[in-house]
């Protein structure tokens, strides 16, 4: 099927007005310098005020120097991805779309980028994937660039530590090692990442807790019921429980993960343990905001998770007192 729209520069753009792709693309540059033209400004008047007493010739050459100093922060902080060329704002996607491959498929290929906020949308590949749907990857432009300095991270508050200062602090903190439990929980079949954080071999040339004498781990392995993890911790009187969880289809994690807490606080035992949970998909701030003490994602190594452990046990211990007892 052809609708002739959708081919080539001109396109029908919302509320029936028509656009061409070099419009758009001068539209989008104007915005951008624009946007970097406030910054500019704002940097320069700034400048200006610290060196009102200069001479005239002065304000030129520091305007220069300025303009220079200006272009590379301003690349530092204001950045777009990077497709041919520095900040050309190209970028590759790939989606799959309940429509029949054909040219309808395709044009709806192009709306969905340019509601992601792609400029000039660009269907590369388009494979049907079965009768129904089909599989494209396409290319697209950012305009508007992301402003490094205004974003804010969050990230765990902990030093990192090496092994022999983490099993000293333990001990003195405790006067025996830390019980940990861990367990890929629910439906999760996933166990590499906790037997990665865990497991005496750890992760990429990184000892998992089981190599320090500061920790005594209990692996429960996976698809473990939160019900039993939680009697394992009690019975085992846990300092800290790790729960791994690798598969979010459907956000069946965020379910799974909130039960626990749920658990966890109807057996009083929640304050009573560093809860921590850790999956490819976790990041902090989730797992903050899912009422868990901290969070840890791709690329984490056990060191990251002994540091944390040992600072926040010793963290507690000063500030609540021993938590069994
Ligand atoms: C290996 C694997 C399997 C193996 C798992 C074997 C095992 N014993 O673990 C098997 C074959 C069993 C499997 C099964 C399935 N899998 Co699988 N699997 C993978 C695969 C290829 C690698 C995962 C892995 O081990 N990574 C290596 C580890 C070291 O990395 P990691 O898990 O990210 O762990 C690190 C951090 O995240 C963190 N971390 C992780 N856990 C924890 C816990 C704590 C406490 C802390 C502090 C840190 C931490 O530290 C680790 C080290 O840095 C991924 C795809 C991929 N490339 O990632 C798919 C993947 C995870 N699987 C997937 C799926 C869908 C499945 C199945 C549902 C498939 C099916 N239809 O049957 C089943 C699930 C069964 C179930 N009930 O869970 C999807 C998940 C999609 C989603 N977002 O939900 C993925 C992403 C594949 C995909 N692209 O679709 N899988």
């Amino acid at each position: 099927m052809a609708t002739g729209i959708g081919r080539g520069n001109c396109r029908l753009a919302a509320g029936g007005k028509v656009s061409t792709a070099s419009h758009r693309a001068q539209h989008a540059a104007e915005h951008r310098d624009n946007h970097l033209d406030e910054h500019r400004d704002e940097h320069r008047h700034e400048h200006r005020h610290e060196h009102r007493a200069g001479h005239q010739d002065e304000y030129r050459d520091q305007d220069r120097d300025l303009h220079k100093d200006l272009h590379r922060d301003l690349h530092k902080d204001l950045v777009l991805p990077y497709g041919d060329q520095l900040n050309d704002g190209v970028v590759q996607v790939s989606f799959t779309l309940p429509v029949a491959a054909g040219a309808l498929a395709e044009e709806a290929a192009r709306q969905a980028m340019r509601l992601m906020g792609l400029e000039d949308p660009q269907v590369a590949e388009a494979a049907a994937v079965g009768e129904n749907a089909t599989f494209f990857v396409g290319y697209g432009k950012l305009t508007r660039p992301v402003e490094l300095s205004k974003l804010r991270v969050a990230k765990p508050m902990w030093e990192e530590l090496d092994q022999g200062t983490i099993n000293r602090l333990v001990h003195e903190t405790l006067g025996r090692p830390m019980v940990v439990v861990g367990a890929a929980t629910g439906q999760d079949a996933h166990t590499l990442g906790l037997d990665a954080i865990l497991n005496y071999k750890g992760f990429a040339g990184n000892r998992g807790l089981e190599a320090y004498s500061a920790f005594k781990v209990i692996n429960m392995g996976s698809q473990v019921p939160n019900e039993v993890l939680v009697a394992k911790a009690r019975e085992a009187k846990a300092d800290a429980i790790l729960v791994s969880q690798v598969v979010t289809e459907r956000n069946v994690h965020l379910a799974n993960l909130t039960n626990l807490v749920e658990l966890l606080e109807a057996e009083g035992l929640r304050d009573k343990v560093v809860l921590v949970v850790g999956g490819p998909r976790i990041t902090h701030a989730l797992a903050i905001e899912l009422g868990y003490d901290a969070g840890f994602g791709p690329g984490t190594r056990p060191q990251d998770v002994a540091s944390y452990l040992a600072q926040e046990i010793a963290r507690r211990h000063v500030e609540l007192g021993p938590l069994h007892e």
